[in-house]
């Protein structure tokens, strides 16, 4: 169904809808005029549909640093996510990733689509990165080379236990709170929140979309790779792609709700750490994933289409 079809079928999400699309074009005057900055924010925009629009809300010197954060990580995982890329080349250039975005000279073509344009036009990301101040670079920096070193460690190792799921996803998710909140700490407008507490932000939007796409990752070719984790589907079946089957649909609900169980596991932490924010546009920005995971994960409980088709909320944030 195109945009349009879905927004008329939902009249209520007109308004909200319409909110969201003005402060984006608000926010679109504060873009700084250079060129290098034009690419990095229709970058942010081509890219990541469902974070584009809270961090545009943000105030200008935080937005720019977290719209650079982003577009750095978003780069790493494109790297991390080219299945095309040998391991051995692959590897090293996760691991330097930290060092690459000092160099305007350096850049690495992979990836598709926007994600190629990305790479390809690294320069840009660099330039803007070397113009933020040295707090904001020395958070980005700090947590791109733990990122990078904790994807290399997983490309060569599958998630067995609850413990390497949790590990994992402190790599790609939990590190971009540890970050954020060092980010937010450096801006002047926020008290620097506990790790334990960023950690789990990240944890519970990343397993929320490794638990709504697993029909997506399962089907992909080239076979990607999976990250539900062997200790909680193994006491429901003996192959994760057996969860599709419809003979299974019994077990694979009580799997996935089990799933969904030890994603909300991290529910607690987030609540804190959302009490103890004070400045208006970060708390939006923190919150605004929080509710869209909570409402995919109540979605996704009980529901055995997420082993048929896409079970996705509707959303004034990406429909648009
Ligand atoms: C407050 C607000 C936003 C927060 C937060 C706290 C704490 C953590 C996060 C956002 C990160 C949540 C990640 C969840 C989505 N997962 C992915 O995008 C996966 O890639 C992970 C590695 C790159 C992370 C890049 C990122 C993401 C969101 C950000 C950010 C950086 C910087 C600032 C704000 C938000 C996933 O990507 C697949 C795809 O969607 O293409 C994967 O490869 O597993
Ligand atoms: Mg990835």
């Amino acid at each position: 169904m195109g945009s349009l079809g879905a927004i008329l079928k939902h009249p209520v999400d007109i308004y909200p809808l319409l909110k969201l699309k003005m402060a984006a074009k608000h926010a679109e005057k504060q873009i700084p005029p250079e060129p290098h900055w034009a690419f990095c924010y229709s970058m942010l925009c081509r890219v990541s549909r469902s974070f584009a629009l809270v961090i545009q809300q943000l105030d200008t010197e935080l937005r720019n640093a977290v719209c650079i954060f982003y577009l750095v990580l978003r780069a790493l995982d494109t790297v991390e996510d080219d299945t095309s890329i040998p391991t051995d080349v692959k590897v090293p250039i996760l691991i330097a990733f930290h060092r690459h975005i000092y160099d305007h000279d350096w850049h690495f073509s992979c990836g598709t689509k926007e994600y190629k344009v990305l790479m390809d036009q690294f320069h840009n990301v660099s330039n803007a990165f070397l113009e933020l101040g040295k707090g904001y670079q020395e958070a980005i920096e700090d947590i791109t080379k733990r990122m990078g070193a904790g994807m290399a460690k997983f490309i060569l190792k599958e998630v067995e236990s609850i413990d390497d799921y949790d590990e994992y996803c402190h790599y790609v998710a939990g590190l971009v709170g540890l970050g954020l909140s060092k980010l937010f700490h450096a801006s002047g407008l926020e008290d620097l929140a506990p790790d334990s507490l960023s950690n789990s932000m990240g944890l519970f939007l990343q397993k929320t979309n490794i638990i709504r796409d697993y029909l997506e990752d399962i089907n992909e070719i080239p076979k990607s790779r999976m990250f539900w984790p062997r200790e909680i589907w193994s006491k429901y079946v003996n192959k994760l792609e057996d969860l599709k089957y419809e003979e299974n649909s019994v077990k694979a609900v009580q799997c996935l709700n089990d799933m969904v169980t030890n994603a909300l596991i991290h529910m607690d932490d987030c609540l804190k750490y959302l009490s103890e924010l004070r400045d208006p546009a970060i708390f939006r920005f923190c919150a605004i994933p929080q509710i869209m995971a909570i409402g995919t994960l109540a979605l996704c409980h009980n529901n055995v289409n997420v082993f048929r088709g896409v079970v996705k909320m509707r959303r004034g944030m990406t429909n648009l």
